[in-house]
């Protein structure tokens, strides 16, 4: 059985504790791995040796730091195969999405921050009275960097990245039910040069491993990604200890669909915004607002796409909707289907568990679910389900539709679909969301800022918001 050990001070470790966790396989169900059961005294190693490094790492020039994370990312592209196999593997996703999606996006994070540190200016201001002032833009030291299961590498280096680049040092936990391609990018680290303490991975349960991080004197900023009441109780403890914090978190993401769309283009495209990852996206939308003289003629269309979506074995190529990520997150999904039926909605297809033990799969999959009938307030309508399900309603204004949009406590991003400019702007300004993407989604421009407002968090990732999070800035004023 492999163990998967933490990467402190450059050299891959076991658990102070020696004590390890099971990782389970979310296809199988079956237990194929050990991840340490790290606790603070794994973490005060990681802080100890992220703090010897910070010195000489946050006095390495930009174009140092740049080369090393370049590697990074063609290391990552180099061993594509292994990762995107080993990603499916632990999260249940399709090994296909894996290699287009999650693993080629970590490289290019890494890519992106090792070209836009390059670019990251200071600034200054002159003074008519006769004085000129300059911005230092500084790394703060130790960052913490907490990320999810829903897309391991994907989300775990773009925080990682520009933490880095920046000149900070890094103490990073992945998250406990998907452990393995993190272990896997720290022999990558290795193999690059990465300097010893630079990087520090330290695998284990959040209440023990994430709660040590966020409460630890020498970690003044934090990036966490997860749920948003994980997110709360970090800034519960990180607040008072005034440490700088960004938080992305739920979604509950509306799809707003006008009559006057591309309709064969919309249609092809929410089959894979509402579910891929087995919807397990933040970014993901499931409640889909329909204009309602187009209703009827999408509710058949769409039902009619969504079951040719093949749920199957991860490893196989032409399996559209793999495993949800454990039995836990499976049975909170199959709760939620019974939940919308009590609150009147009809189950349109799916809203069942797939059971493919006669292939030896005895894990966690579960039919893509189309649910209508239901009232916005309701708790399948309020609620983030982060799987398979999806609502749809339809709408008769603009007004309306923009209303229901923003009619929950989430406000992450949204997609419309219209061939109308106008409308176009006139929707996206009144949409209180941190994304809107038109006539597509998961577009992604990695200058643009990302992340949500109300419930879905606090901050910005993303270009030089990501380094500006990671830097402390320092005004100088020079009278002459
Ligand atoms: O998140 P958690 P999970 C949502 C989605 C999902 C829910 C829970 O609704 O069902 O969050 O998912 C660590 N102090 N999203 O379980 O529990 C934990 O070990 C410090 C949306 O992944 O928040 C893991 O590494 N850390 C999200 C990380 O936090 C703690 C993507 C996330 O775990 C901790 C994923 C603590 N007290 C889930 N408790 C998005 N916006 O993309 C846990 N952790």
């Amino acid at each position: 059985m492999e163990k998967i050990l933490n990467y402190i001070g450059g050299k891959l470790q076991e658990p102070v504790s020696g004590n390890y966790l099971d990782n389970v396989e979310p296809a199988t169900g079956q237990v194929y791995s050990l991840i340490p059961d790290s606790n603070k005294e794994d973490v005060d190693l990681a802080v100890k040796a992220a703090k010897q490094a910070f010195p000489s790492w946050s006095k390495t020039t930009k174009d140092e730091r740049s080369v090393i994370l370049y590697r990074i990312s063609e290391l990552i592209l180099a061993n594509l195969g292994e990762l995107a196999a080993a990603e499916s593997r632990d999260n249940g996703k399709p090994v296909s999405l894996a290699k287009s999606v999650d693993i080629p996006r970590a490289a290019h994070n890494f890519r992106f921050f090792a070209t836009a540190i390059l670019h990251f200016a200071s600034e200054s201001h002159h003074m008519e009275e006769g004085a000129i002032n300059y911005t230092l833009k500084s790394p703060i030291g130790v960052a913490g960097c907490i990320s999810p299961w829903n897309l391991p590498l994907y989300l775990f280096s773009w925080k990682i990245a520009p933490a880095l680049a920046s000149g900070n040092c890094v103490v990073a936990k992945p998250s406990e039910i998907t452990p393995m391609s993190a272990y896997l990018l720290s022999k990558i680290c290795i193999e690059a040069g990465l300097p010893i303490g630079v990087l520090n991975i330290v695998h284990g349960l959040g209440h023990k491993v994430g709660a040590s991080i966020t409460e630890h004197k020498e970690i003044p900023v934090i990036s966490f990604t997860g749920g948003t009441t994980t997110g709360a109780q970090i800034a519960k403890v990180a607040a008072p200890m005034f440490k700088k914090l960004s938080l992305e978190l739920g979604g509950k993401n509306p799809t707003l669909i006008f009559d006057d769309c591309n309709y064969n283009k919309m249609l092809k495209t929410v089959v894979r915004s509402s579910f891929a990852n087995q919807g397990q996206i933040c970014l993901c939308g499931s409640r889909l607002l329909i204009q309602s003289s187009i209703y009827e003629k999408f509710k058949i269309d769409f039902v009619r796409e969504v079951q040719k979506l093949k749920v199957g074995n991860p490893k196989s190529p032409d399996t559209n909707q793999g495993a949800l990520v454990s039995k836990l997150h499976m049975e909170k999904v199959l709760d939620y289907i019974e939940i919308a039926k009590t609150e009147g909605g009809k189950i349109l297809c799916g809203g069942n568990q797939v059971d493919l033990s006669k292939e030896g799969l005895g894990g966690y999959f579960v039919e893509p679910t189309v649910i209508e009938g239901l009232n916005m307030s309701c708790r399948t309508n309020q609620e983030e389900i982060f799987g398979p399900v999806v609502t749809i309603m339809p709408f008769e204004t603009e007004e309306e539709a923009i209303g229901l949009s923003n009619a929950t406590s989430y406000g992450l991003a949204a997609s419309v679909w219209t061939e109308n400019v106008s409308r176009t702007n006139r929707v996206a300004d009144q949409l209180h969301m941190g994304i809107v993407w038109v006539n597509c989604w998961l577009l992604r421009d990695l200058r643009t800022p990302f992340g949500g407002v109300k419930n879905s968090g606090v901050g910005r990732e993303g270009g030089f918001e990501a380094l500006r999070f990671f830097t402390e800035p320092k005004n100088i004023c020079i009278k002459y």
